[in-house]
């Protein structure tokens, strides 16, 4: 068994008005994934995006600060994130050995901001998944980050925030929170 754990910090809390945090906790357990996931203050009332992000030739990611708002517009969007933290890998969804990302079955915050989210993924399912999709890297769990993304339609994002997914808007996809998984035991 191998337990991982990831703390959750705020991404875009000063443009966004709410500190997103929390914790994520990983368990590789024989066939089985389990994900255990907490946020605190995230935006009310809506649904986050969550997934696992990295460099599919297993460069370890980090994590973005304000540090990679490149272009200064006071936000730090997705594509902004891709230089430390790679590319969206596996969502923390209703199915994450699916690998879909744009769909509406991701977590809802309550009122409080707040959500909890418990998976347990069948771990041979998500290996065949993850190495067709990235050419035979390895989940390398401890090698990823957690990003929660997400605001609510009232923020007022500028032009420059980039990060649209098909039909879904940069207020779905702008990081929130984000942790970098570690290997606990
Ligand atoms: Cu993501």
């Amino acid at each position: 068994m191998k337990i991982y754990r990831a703390e959750l910090v705020p991404l875009n809390a000063n443009a966004i008005g709410t500190a997103a945090h929390g914790q994520a906790v990983l368990i590789e357990n024989g066939a089985n994934l389990t994900i255990n996931l907490e946020l605190f203050d995230t935006p009310a009332n809506i649904q986050h995006w969550e997934h696992f992000h990295g460099f599919p030739d297993n460069r370890p990611a980090e994590i973005a600060t304000s540090a990679q708002d490149v272009n200064h517009d006071g936000f730090v969007d997705l594509p902004e994130t891709g230089a430390v933290s790679g590319t969206t890998m596996v969502p923390l969804d209703n199915a994450p050995h699916k690998m879909n990302i744009p769909h509406d079955d991701y977590p809802v915050a309550d009122a409080n901001g707040h959500f909890a989210y418990t998976k347990v993924v069948p771990l041979a399912e998500l290996d065949a998944k993850f190495k067709a999709t990235f050419n035979d890297s390895d989940l390398a769990l401890d090698k990823r980050v957690i990003y929660v993304h997400g605001v609510t339609d009232d923020v007022v994002l500028p032009d420059t925030v980039a990060g649209a997914v098909g039909h879904y808007s940069t207020h779905v996809t702008l990081p929130i929170a984000v942790g970098k998984i570690e290997l606990v035991n």
